[in-house]
């Protein structure tokens, strides 16, 4: 089979990382559209996105706030938006829903299973911090649970997928979430092309091993055959590593501050488009093609930017 093309996703900010953690989080709906512009003219065909409190740069699920960057982002770029129903882990479901609801997306994420999710390691990495809700909720990821049940998951199927005609960067933190997904492919809730994200390197997730990636690899192509597509992630340090070795065994990528602060190491990324702009040099050097917004679309079966609600 012709190798395809490779679809870069920019994770924009997410709920992971503080302010103090670095100055170039974007956390305004100014910076976090500026940010997810100037990422999509580095190569990133789609914008997986979430949204702050423009005040403090706390994680916020309030559509008012998504809906002061969506339409300027869908302005100014082609490129797919894809909108969090992951949130952040601390969230109630409700919450995490109200903006993919408002906004119709063509793209949302869906995470495939209830998990722990461990940031209070960061505690131990500064010891003075821009806001006081900083350490409180690495804290609280200690006793949490990120909540994805069975039911949850229908529910965002039904009301999104088959409401909206969305469809999902399905999150995969574990083997245990591709069987749940097979799960749901059997009882007709979803169908290909599937868009999987491999996780690798969330605390309570699988970590980021070589081996991990060849293991869900083996037993995502036997669960899906040719009816998916991956892309990986991979939190931290080896973001780069995990995402090149996807690359080379014909997935996709996904980069982000979300993801990882850095751009080598020691060194914090200026931007978003940093991190777009290193992987794109990986690729180009591999002799891979990177996938323009159209060819994503119409590799994932998107229904088109003109079908949302912003
Ligand atoms: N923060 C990532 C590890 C989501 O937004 O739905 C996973 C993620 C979840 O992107
Ligand atoms: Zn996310």
């Amino acid at each position: 089979m012709a190798r395809q093309k490779v679809i870069i996703t920019c994770a924009v900010t997410g709920s992971v990382h503080t302010p103090t953690m670095s100055p170039y989080l974007p956390v305004t709906p100014d910076q976090i559209a500026a940010e997810a512009i100037a990422a999509a003219e580095a190569g990133a065909s789609i914008l997986h996105l979430h949204a702050r409190d423009p005040e403090n740069g706390r994680p916020s699920a309030d559509p008012d706030v998504f809906m002061q960057f969506l339409p300027r982002i869908k302005q100014a770029s082609d490129a797919v938006i894809n909108i969090s129903t992951g949130g952040s882990s601390l969230m109630a479901l409700d919450d995490r829903l109200a903006a993919a609801v408002r906004a119709e997306p063509e793209m949302c994420s869906l995470n495939m299973g209830s998990m722990n999710f461990g940031l209070y390691p960061a505690l131990d990495r500064y010891s003075e911090w821009n806001h006081a809700w900083e350490p409180q909720l690495l804290e609280a990821t200690r006793s949490s649970i990120f909540r994805n049940t069975f039911a949850d998951i229908e529910a965002i199927l039904v009301q999104l997928g088959q409401g909206c005609g969305t469809r999902f960067e399905f999150e995969c933190y574990d083997v245990g979430h591709l069987y749940t997904l097979a799960h749901f492919r059997d009882r007709g809730l979803v169908s290909g092309p599937l868009f999987i994200q491999f996780v690798f390197g969330v605390l309570g997730g699988i970590g980021a091993d070589p081996e991990n990636l060849t293991h869900m690899k083996r037993i995502a192509d036997k669960l899906f055959g040719d009816s998916y597509r991956f892309s990986v992630l991979a939190a931290g340090r080896q973001q780069m590593q995990m995402t090149t070795m996807a690359a080379a065994m014909g997935g996709n990528v996904r980069v982000g501050l979300e993801d990882s602060l850095m751009l080598g190491r020691g060194e914090l990324a200026k931007s978003n488009a940093d991190q777009v702009r290193r992987i794109r040099t990986v690729l180009e050097a591999l002799s891979l093609e990177i996938a323009t917004p159209a060819d994503a679309r119409a590799m994932l079966a998107l229904k088109g930017s003109d079908a949302v609600a912003f």
